[in-house]
């Protein structure tokens, strides 16, 4: 593994890359299966950007257009999950993370897979997903192929893990809001933007404070095929800048615990989320199930 300044690098810069991370077996083994049995599925897959479970869309090249959520724990397709937390449950990846946070050990909260290119608008993830204490998640962008430049790379923009902060003087501000406002900063801060050439088997890692998205596509013809996943320190708790989610039930694979937030597709899964959809759009609602839904949890593991 690469230079001792790692730690101070992340801390400073909020980002850090790894050259050559994951082997490539283990990449080719993911691909092979998602090739087979993933691209090739009927089932409908939960999408984050839309919120909602939906069938693959394959575009003209035939890459998948939506990105895939915690592939790590699908239980219709154990292999392929089986094929992925050989990955994000590595020793590479848990040896990385301490080189980089000085934490032991850290839990895996959140997968995703990418194809195609999404153009993930500029964020930070500690609005959707953090330790609490705030600022300790560090999520983490692995290349499985050589991106190319036109396929729209993944970027951070430097330092900006130490600041601005975009809600904290307005705090009820809406999600549309704040996401309008990091929009802006990165307009006016293009010169910092930083797109690393990632090769297969290269690993970005980021603080949940570093602003990050995805470039335009400048091709389709260009897959970007690639993984992220989520971790915290073993030692906090899971949640994002307005909640702790203190009811996480975790499982485990070869010692690194792991949590899936969003099940499977059935018929009862997809109205359950239409549901909460629902809730979702009223904060007060929201507030109300999320009191209501701990407080179940709790006294069932009592
Ligand atoms: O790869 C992407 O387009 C975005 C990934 C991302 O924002 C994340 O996993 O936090």
């Amino acid at each position: 593994m690469q230079t001792q300044l790692c730690q101070s690098d992340y801390e400073e810069n909020g980002y850090v890359v790894f050259r050559n991370l994951i082997p490539l077996e283990l990449i080719n083994n993911l691909l092979e299966i998602y090739n087979q049995e993933i691209v090739t599925s009927t089932t409908p897959f939960f999408r984050q950007s839309s919120g909602k479970y939906e069938v693959n869309q394959l575009n003209e090249f035939g890459y998948v257009t939506q990105s895939f959520l915690d592939i790590h724990d699908y239980e219709k397709y154990s292999r392929f999950s089986e094929a992925a937390k050989e990955i994000f449950c590595s020793k590479k990846i848990q040896e990385a993370l301490k080189q980089i946070t000085g934490y032991e050990s850290f839990s895996l909260m959140q997968t995703m897979l990418f194809d195609a290119n999404t153009e993930t608008q500029a964020h930070q993830d500690w609005w959707y997903l953090d330790s609490v204490p705030n600022g300790y998640l560090t999520g983490i962008w692995i290349a499985l192929e050589d991106i190319n430049e036109k396929a729209g790379r993944f970027y951070v923009i430097p330092k900006t893990n130490k600041n601005p902060d975009f809600h904290s003087d307005k705090p009820n501000i809406s999600l549309s809001e704040w996401l309008e406002r990091i929009k802006e900063y990165v307009s006016s801060h293009q010169q910092d933007i930083m797109a690393p050439e990632l090769k297969k088997g290269d690993v970005l890692c980021f603080n949940s404070k570093t602003i990050h998205g995805s470039l335009s596509t400048i091709s389709s013809r260009f897959s970007r095929k690639s993984l992220t996943a989520h971790y915290i320190p073993q030692e906090y708790q899971f949640g994002n800048l307005f909640t702790t989610k203190n009811y996480i039930k975790y499982k485990t694979y070869k010692g690194v615990q792991f949590y899936r937030n969003k099940p499977d597709f059935s018929l009862m899964n997809d109205w359950k989320l239409k549901g909460k959809s629902f809730f979702y759009n009223s904060p007060i609602l929201l507030k109300i199930l999320r009191q209501v839904h701990s407080k179940v949890l709790r006294m069932k593991s009592k």
